[in-house]
């Protein structure tokens, strides 16, 4: 059985979304940073960077959101273009602008003070804003061109990990002009939509109580921001 160490609605969400979605059997383990909890040193020897998402798995500890999903999709033939697919490349090259550009571009939207303290934040979260609409509008053009691990059609780790992250930009950049509008995406729309409307990430959606407080916790999230 799978170990999964997060924090509801932290970056754990988008490996138990793809976990939910294999049938893999897991346990959620629960973490408090307040306690310190990610630098205990029981918890660096899983990932000596004391983020989240770990997961524990028959071949050892893995970290790092893009390692983890590309190793369940592969592991269990599933969420992903296979391996000899002829599609397996382009798909690699999204998966890879979504992990080395909109995970991080989104991170410095909602905490904007990280890069250069409080004085800079504001100038930080307008250039980041810039940049993320830049990279939104490329994933939006690519999406449109219909390939099944990047649309409506069927869920991939790759739809799974966007929908997270557009989740957040969406309710919790601090500056709430920042707060991504997803209807000008309209190909990123709609993959989210028809991902919401699946049974296990419904279930994961009300297992992390984003749904108690609207129907759509991921196309139409909340704000949350201050
Ligand atoms: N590149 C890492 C980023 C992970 C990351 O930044 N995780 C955040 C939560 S989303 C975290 O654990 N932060 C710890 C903290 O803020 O104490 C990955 O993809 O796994």
């Amino acid at each position: 059985m799978y170990r999964l160490h997060g924090l509801y609605d932290w970056g754990s969400l988008v490996v138990h979304m793809a976990l939910e979605e294999i049938g893999a059997p897991f346990e959620f383990v629960m973490h408090d940073p307040a306690q310190g909890d990610l630098t205990r040193p029981s918890y660096l020897a899983l990932n000596p960077f004391g983020l989240v998402p770990v997961l524990e798995t028959p071949d050892g500890p893995l970290f790092e959101t893009a390692a983890i999903l590309l190793y369940l999709a592969d592991r269990h033939a599933a969420l992903a273009p296979a391996p000899t697919a002829p599609e397996r490349g382009a798909f690699l090259v999204w998966l890879a602008v979504v992990c080395q550009q909109l995970h991080p571009a989104v991170l410095q939207l909602i905490h904007p003070e990280r890069l250069l303290g409080e004085e800079a934040q504001r100038a930080v979260a307008d250039a980041t804003h810039r940049r993320l609409l830049n990279i939104c509008a490329k994933l939006d053009a690519r999406a449109q061109q219909g390939d099944w691990w990047f649309s409506a059609a069927q869920p991939s780790i790759l739809s799974l990990y966007i929908a997270m992250l557009l989740r957040w930009a969406r309710g919790l950049p601090p500056y709430r002009e920042h707060a991504l509008s997803l209807a000008d995406y309209p190909a990123l729309q709609a993959m989210i939509q028809a991902l919401e409307l699946r049974a296990p990430i419904a279930r994961v959606l009300a297992r992390e109580g984003l749904s108690a407080a609207t129907p759509n916790p991921l196309s139409a999230p909340l704000y949350e921001g201050s």
